[in-house]
């Protein structure tokens, strides 16, 4: 029996060793929100919420989900008892519309509490089947195309299994041909978020011939019919990531043909058990699935890890190692990729694999607040 008896809340600010530029805005440094969850058991766990501070990806930012757990969300968490973490969600969905970062921080939290209670790695408890992660890096939009090349080339280098290129208008065919042209065979693909219409999808069909793995997400973020459009003009397999926050809306894009393959990414779908059925449903259907990133920090990743350990996470997700990130991660040990481009998955130990530094965890919060006893 689950019964979580206090979270603490946090926010941390984190710079990012590089900015990371996609097509609409900047990232230089990180606000993120962590909740440390206390269980009557005495077991305890950390989770990590996705949201950043602008609403340029989905309309969550870390101040809406900092209100919506603290006013909705932990409430209804607070004090209750769960036969198990699966049940959490079905608790934070009745008319609660929304707010599926905030929602995901929590249920995580929980399916980590349970991995400490129960004694087994957070893979194990979901059922994963995967020793090793393959790892794809990726590249935000860069000033030249020569820059990209460099940057994919160094990535190659240190064993990279994918190489996904930020686009957007006017930043697109001569950059990805050019990487291309460098690495003819390489594992290639492009992440629009959202900065393409139907109108001018010339430049799309003019990068169809370079044997992209998938065009992540051109259209709207919340847009599924007009992918469908996209998708009968273009060979390459359209990938969705914002529009897909549900299994609802997976089953969208199998029924209208919107996409082919689905990024998954727990923080945007409302957690794991929402990541589990959305993995279920794509691995009947036949559409495989990878598991995205949102610049998390070592506690993020760790959830990140254990889903992508999951079998029809058949293509490399954006799980790169700490050092891509952060100076210095707020974990111990950092998240590190072999030489092969794999991350291992932390089977040695109970719960999510690894320690958070508290020092430093101290040392970089900006504010805090304790809910239950
Ligand atoms: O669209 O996948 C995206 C980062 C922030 C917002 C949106 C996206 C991304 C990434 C980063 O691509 C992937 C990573 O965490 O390495
Ligand atoms: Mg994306």
């Amino acid at each position: 029996m689950l019964q979580i008896v206090r979270i603490t809340l946090r926010e941390i600010r984190l710079p990012l060793r590089e900015p990371f530029q996609i097509s609409s805005g900047t990232m230089t440094e990180r606000r993120i929100a962590l909740l440390e969850l206390h269980d009557a058991s005495g077991a305890v766990s950390w989770s990590e919420c996705v949201a950043d501070d602008a609403p340029n990806y989905l309309p969550d930012t870390i101040d809406t989900s900092w209100l919506a757990l603290v006013r909705w969300a932990i409430p209804r968490v607070l004090g209750e008892r769960f036969a198990a973490p699966g049940e959490v969600r079905a608790a934070l969905e009745r008319d609660f519309r929304g707010h599926l970062m905030a929602k995901a921080a929590l249920e995580m939290g929980m399916w980590g509490v349970e991995a400490e209670r129960a004694g087994l790695p957070l893979a194990r408890l979901i059922g994963g089947t995967r020793e090793t992660i393959e790892v794809g890096i990726s590249l935000g939009i860069q000033a030249s195309p020569e820059a990209l090349v460099d940057k994919a080339r160094a990535a190659l280098a240190q064993g990279y299994r994918k190489i996904k290129i930020k686009i957007k208008p006017g930043k697109d065919v001569d950059f990805v041909s050019a990487v291309r042209k460098a690495f003819p065979a390489a594992p290639l693909m492009a992440d629009a978020n959202n900065a393409y219409t139907l109108d001018d999808s010339a430049s799309l069909v003019a990068m169809d011939d370079l044997g992209l793995m998938m065009f992540e997400q051109p259209l709207a973020w919340d847009d599924i019919v007009r992918h469908a459009e996209l998708q009968r003009r273009l060979k390459t397999p359209i990938c969705l990531d914002e529009s897909i926050t549900s299994l609802e809306r997976a089953q969208d894009m199998v029924t209208l043909d919107s996409g082919r393959i689905i990024n998954i990414k727990p923080g945007r779908v409302g957690g794991f058990a929402s990541s589990i059925a959305i993995h279920d449903f794509c691995e009947a259907n036949g559409i495989p699935v990878w598991c995205g990133g949102m610049l998390e920090s070592g506690i993020g990743r760790a959830y990140n890890v254990a889903l992508a350990s999951l079998p029809n996470f058949i293509k490399p997700g954006d799980v790169s190692p700490s050092a891509r990130y952060w100076a210095r991660d707020v974990v111990t040990p950092e998240w590190t990729m072999e030489p092969d481009g794999t991350v291992r998955v932390p089977l040695d130990r109970p719960g999510i694999g690894v320690d958070v530094d508290m020092d430093r965890i101290e040392n970089l919060t900006v504010r805090k607040e304790v809910l239950g006893v």
